[in-house]
């Protein structure tokens, strides 16, 4: 509902005035509060946390302990109900990113704290699993479906080492009064080292779907597992060592760590890019058993009726230019024409807004049904709303891209300004038209989604949902069973556990240096209430 009302702003349409509105919303930044915590916090959380839980545990074919489950559960949600009281009451209008010396009420920071630490114990629950399994299983390689998964939660455990930290040794002392002021600088780094490597803990949930049940919701096969070994094990290694990418304009940080951390984020380019080459090899093996022919016409052989599919083919679409975008940002010396700019906001709306948004929409659409053993209800308006998500957040990274270029500052009550804003940022007409169109595609595109959704869940039962296999690929190029026997890129990338090692020790390297002279200068600014 927020996310439309945004891009009207961006359209030069003020709907904050409504009279009904100012009752709930009391300002633009209450909303993009809500909207950035909502989305980018929340609602990947809780599906993350309970796919990336599902798929390991019905993939060793394990018995967890449920009650621990559910506990984690409600430890999330109590977390997340908490810090709701003070969002919507607008005391805690510090978006989602916090940005001390701005100050929200000290329930806002436990609230959000308790959710995130709700995470460490899912991650401990699967590690638990795997590690029982491989005790279990001596010799054995780690399933592919669990290998990803188990990559994935060590990688968030070194990625949200920063936030913890940052929370309790800053935020909440500070917000409770205990101390007398805050760092800004040591807390927007800490908040930087989770806060890229947090985009991957919301890409390679994805990124799971992409490679072990994608080929064969299309017909085809995956292409190799142990390259998709490597990818994991490079995004575990490398996926948090990259942080100062988002702090390329900030004083007070040697410019040769900002180049270090410019190079290393070039690096951690390159499992995404085995990822979307491994991807559509496995796409044109399924289009060809489907007898494609020619260079492109394959394409054509794809199931493009299956929303199932067709989501989250078009999510990838989005990615080539989304993660193209990201190496733009990344760039030096092309920051300082995009950062803070609209830009920005087109950049992550075709990342994490369709990246994984559409295709955790496209998974919901075979694991809902697959979970309540139901049956998916309208599957063509279902088709319609993944081809109306894609289309809608094209359309928006158009115009919003556009506006970034033409200086339109992200993060602004533009819509409000005394002037228009074509008389502030020249040439805007178009583009800001095309990013208020966007907004009414998506909310329709939203509105069928969820109809979908909830039909669904109203119907009647057909089979016992559990009783149903996951949809795993076949491999061309499978790992093997017994490690002893594997290749050697299976055998380098089994030691999770050492990976982890080096992974955390990668990101101390280049964050200790970083860090230890904020601690030794550290200022006590005053909090502020902006709003
Ligand atoms: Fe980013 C800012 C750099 C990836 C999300 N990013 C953000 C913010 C968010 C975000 C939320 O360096 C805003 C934070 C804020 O509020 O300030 N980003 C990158 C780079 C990558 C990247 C280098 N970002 C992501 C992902 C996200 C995400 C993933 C969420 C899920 N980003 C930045 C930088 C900034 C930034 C700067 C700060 C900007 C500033 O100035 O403030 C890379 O990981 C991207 C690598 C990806 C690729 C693409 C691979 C393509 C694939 C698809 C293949 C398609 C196929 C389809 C196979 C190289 C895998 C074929 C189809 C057929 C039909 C055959
Ligand atoms: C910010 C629109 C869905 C995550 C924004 C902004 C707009 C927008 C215009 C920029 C606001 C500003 O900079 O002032 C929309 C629309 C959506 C949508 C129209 C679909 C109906 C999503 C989804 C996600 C997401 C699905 C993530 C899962 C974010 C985040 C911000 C943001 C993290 C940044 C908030 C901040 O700067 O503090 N959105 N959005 N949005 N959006 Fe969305
Ligand atoms: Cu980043």
């Amino acid at each position: 509902m927020i996310g439309p009302l945004q891009a009207l702003n961006y359209a030069d349409v003020d709907l904050y005035n409504l009279p009904v509105l100012r009752n709930i919303i009391q300002s633009y930044y209450q909303g993009l509060t809500l909207h950035g915590v909502l989305n980018a916090l929340v609602f990947t959380q809780f599906f993350i946390s309970g796919w990336m839980l599902y798929l390991p545990v019905r993939d060793l074919g394990a018995k967890i302990n449920l009650k621990f489950a559910w506990g984690t559960y409600i430890m999330m949600t109590a977390g997340l109900l908490i810090a709701a009281v003070p969002l919507l009451l607008d005391q805690a209008t510090v978006l989602y990113t916090f940005y001390p010396p701005m100050q929200g009420s000290p329930v806002f920071y436990i609230g959000a704290s308790i959710m995130v630490a709700a995470t460490w114990f899912v991650l401990g629950q699967v590690v638990y699993t795997w590690w029982a399994w491989k005790k279990a299983n001596p010799g054995r390689v780690t399933p592919l479906v669990t290998y990803m998964s188990v990559a994935t939660w060590l990688m968030w455990f070194i990625a949200s080492l920063g936030l913890v930290i940052e929370a309790l040794t800053m935020l909440v002392p500070w917000s409770l009064g205990l101390v007398k002021g805050i760092d800004p600088l040591l807390s927007r780094t800490l908040f930087w080292w989770t806060g890229h490597a947090i985009v991957y803990f919301w890409l390679l949930p994805a990124y799971i779907s992409w490679y072990a049940f994608l080929p064969r919701h299309a017909g085809g096969r995956l292409v190799s597992e142990p390259l998709v070994r490597l990818a994991f094990a490079m995004f575990l290694i490398n996926g948090t060592p990259v942080g100062l990418h988002h702090q390329f304009s900030d004083p007070n940080v040697a410019n040769s760590w900002k180049v270090i951390h410019m190079l290393l984020t070039f690096t951690v380019a390159i499992p995404s890019l085995l990822t979307a080459f491994s991807v559509a090899a496995s796409l044109e093996d399924a289009a060809r058993a489907r007898g494609g022919r020619g260079y492109f016409a394959w394409m054509g052989k794809l199931p493009w009726n299956n929303p199932v599919f067709t989501g989250q083919v078009l999510a990838m679409v989005s990615f080539i230019l989304g993660g193209a975008g990201g190496i733009a940002n990344a760039s030096y010396s092309f920051s300082g024409v995009v950062h803070n700019t609209a830009w920005i906001p087109g950049h992550f709306h075709i990342t994490v807004g369709t990246a994984t948004t559409l295709s955790f929409m496209a998974i919901a659409l075979w694991l809902v049904p697959h979970l309540t053993g139901k049956r998916l209800a309208q599957p063509k308006v279902a088709l319609w709303s993944m081809w109306g998500w894609f289309a809608g957040m094209m359309v928006f990274a158009l115009g919003m891209h556009w506006q970034g270029l033409l200086h339109v500052p992200r993060r602004s009550h533009v819509s409000a300004m005394a002037q228009s804003l074509e008389t502030v940022f020249e040439g805007t007409k178009l583009p800001a038209a095309i990013t208020g169109v966007s907004g009414v595609m998506l909310f329709i595109a939203g509105v069928m989604f969820f109809y979908v959704l909830f039909k669904t869940l109203l119907s009647p039962k057909v089979q016992d949902g559990e009783s149903v296999a996951l949809p795993y690929s076949d491999a061309m190029n499978p790992a093997g069973q017994q490690l002893a026997s594997a290749g050697l890129l299976t055998r380098v990338t089994e030691p999770l556990l050492a990976l982890f090692v080096v992974g955390l020790l990668a990101v101390l390297l280049v964050y200790l240096p970083v860090i230890l002279p904020m601690i030794t200068n550290y200022q006590f600014i005053p909090g502020q209430q902006l709003w």
